[in-house]
């Protein structure tokens, strides 16, 4: 059979190509099996017609979505486009798994995969191929022939992840990937969280399957996997986008021995403030890492208990980047503006913190509900949010859809494009004024701009 898988990355805005980690591995275990797979990458900018050309070339059996909630809008868009070409199209990745009842608003959709697709998805592909009845897959949402949609039992957590081949980069150009990604190529050792945030998709993700969700794949594997990447591609850095790297520290440190032995190549994390302590960075330093990022999220202790389900202190929060300092490492910090509940004054909180700490670099997000989080109900349980509010609502990643009376949308947006600077300003000021353009109207053609000029000039600028 033939699959086109399809990833929408609209509204990147000059941002990096990047390659998708479920969507690889899927196309890894149907060629496997002797089908054929085919990606169409929308990225940047929303061209239907260079999707239905690549339709009516590679002429699929079966055009295969992913989405988080933040794309959802174009994927149903080009379900509809494609509702002529009369090919089985079936959705999954966050949003379809967390809100399956997407399904019911389009129209030419014929199924949802709820959760991990490696079992489902290749059971539907042989079950279309062999004639056989479809409508009976584990973890799938199905419509029937008479339009009702068949909600079928959830399926097990893959739990070697050994036993998953390794994911299909060529299907993405991955060159193409890396050079737009300062020649960064991005890894996953693991899978789940065992951390419970509220405004995180990955708590009911958890939730969505029977048995052990965090997994590690072993050292041996991962290693291997890594040295065939950069063997094949031409990589100068590496970044590993496990939610929480250091969730096992006795992991890491066999891993850090034998990627220091085996790669050597620089490489970056995520890690949360209370899952490392200094040996552990100490560990990663030696192998090689450059820069760990750590959530912050909000500076505002009661914001971060009571609505984030963040328990960790601000004082623990300041020893992790001190501990990560110290042993040698660059520190970059997560924020979000615009929780529900926030106020102005709280988000001066978050700025305050970064000031105490300082990190090399800095990202902020503004808050975005996502259905299947506790903040989502929250958002529309206290009038944030309007009940009818879903999947075509999703705006851009760069706004705000809440309605809150004492933090304003105009107030979240300006907040959101000072905080850089704000930190910064009392710190270092070449840093600040980079943030400030960065972060104004002329951001988006100066990012566009710098992924057109010599690669020094980008990292110089933008400090990676
Ligand atoms: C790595 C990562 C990225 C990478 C890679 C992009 C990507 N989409 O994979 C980068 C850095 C580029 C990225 C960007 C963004 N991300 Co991100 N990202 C992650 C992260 C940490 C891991 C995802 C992953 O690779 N998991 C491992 C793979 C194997 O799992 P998977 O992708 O879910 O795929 C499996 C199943 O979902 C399913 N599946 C997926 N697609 C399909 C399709 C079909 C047809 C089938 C049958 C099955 C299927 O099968 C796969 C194999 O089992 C998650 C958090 C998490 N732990 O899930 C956040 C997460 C997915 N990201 C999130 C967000 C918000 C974003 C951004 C919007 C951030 C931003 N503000 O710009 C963008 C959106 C980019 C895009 N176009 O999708 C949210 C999504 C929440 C939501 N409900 O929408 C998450 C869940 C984190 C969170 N805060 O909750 N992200």
């Amino acid at each position: 059979m033939k699959v086109l898988f399809v990833y929408t990355d609209i509204d990147v805005k000059g941002g990096a190509r990047s390659y998708h980690f479920g969507l690889g591995i899927l196309s890894s275990v149907l060629k496997k099996a002797g089908h054929t797979t085919e990606l169409h990458y929308m990225f940047d900018e929303w061209d239907p017609e260079g999707f239905l050309t690549h339709i009516d070339r590679f002429g699929p059996n079966i055009i295969a979505y992913t989405s988080d909630s933040s794309q959802i809008r174009h994927v149903a868009k080009l379900v509809d486009l494609a509702k002529d070409r009369k090919v089985f199209q079936i959705a999954g990745g966050t949003h379809p798994s967390l809100y399956p009842q997407c399904i019911e608003r389009m129209e030419a959709l014929d199924a949802i995969c709820l959760g991990e697709g490696e079992d489902a998805l290749l059971e539907l592909v042989n079950t279309l191929e062999s004639g056989g009845d479809h409508t009976t897959i584990g973890g799938l949402w199905v419509k029937t022939a008479d339009g009702t949609i068949k909600q079928n039992p959830g399926r097990c957590f893959v739990q070697e992840l050994d036993s998953i081949p390794d994911g299909d980069r060529d299907m993405f150009n991955y060159q193409e990937v890396v050079d737009s990604d300062y020649d960064r190529a991005t890894f996953m050792l693991s899978r789940g969280c065992p951390y419970q945030c509220n405004y995180c998709g990955s708590p009911a993700m958890g939730k969505l399957s029977e048995g052990k969700y965090v997994r590690f794949k072993s050292v041996k594997n991962g290693i291997a996997e890594i040295k065939d990447i950069v063997t094949r591609y031409k990589v100068r850095t590496i970044f590993f986008a496990d939610d929480v790297f250091t969730i096992d520290r006795k992991y890491v440190k066999a891993f850090c021995e034998e990627y220091k032995k085996e790669i050597g190549i620089p490489f970056e994390v995520t890690t949360r403030v209370e899952s490392s302590n200094y040996d552990t960075f100490r560990n990663l330093a030696d192998a090689g890492c450059t820069r760990v990022a750590m959530g912050i999220e909000s500076g505002s202790e009661e914001l971060r208990r009571k609505a984030l389900n963040r328990k960790m202190s601000n004082k623990k929060i300041l020893q992790a980047f001190t501990d990560a300092r110290a042993a040698g490492l660059k520190t970059k910090s997560y924020n979000i503006v615009g929780f529900p509940h926030e106020t102005e004054e709280m988000h001066m909180e978050t700025v305050e913190l970064n000031r105490q700490i300082n990190p090399d670099s800095i990202v902020i997000y503004i808050f975005n509900p996502y259905p299947g989080t506790s903040l989502f109900n929250i958002a529309i349980k206290d009038g944030f949010l309007s009940p009818e509010f879903m999947d075509e609502d999703f705006i851009s990643r760069t706004d705000t859809p809440l309605v809150m009376k004492d933090f304003s949308r105009e107030d979240i947006l300006r907040c959101y494009r000072n905080f850089v600077f704000n930190v910064y300003k009392t710190n270092s000021l070449k840093k600040a004024l980079i943030y400030k353009i960065y972060y104004s109207r002329i951001g988006e053609p100066m990012i566009r701009l710098l992924n057109s000029v010599k690669k020094p000039i980008q990292r110089f600028v933008m400090g990676n």
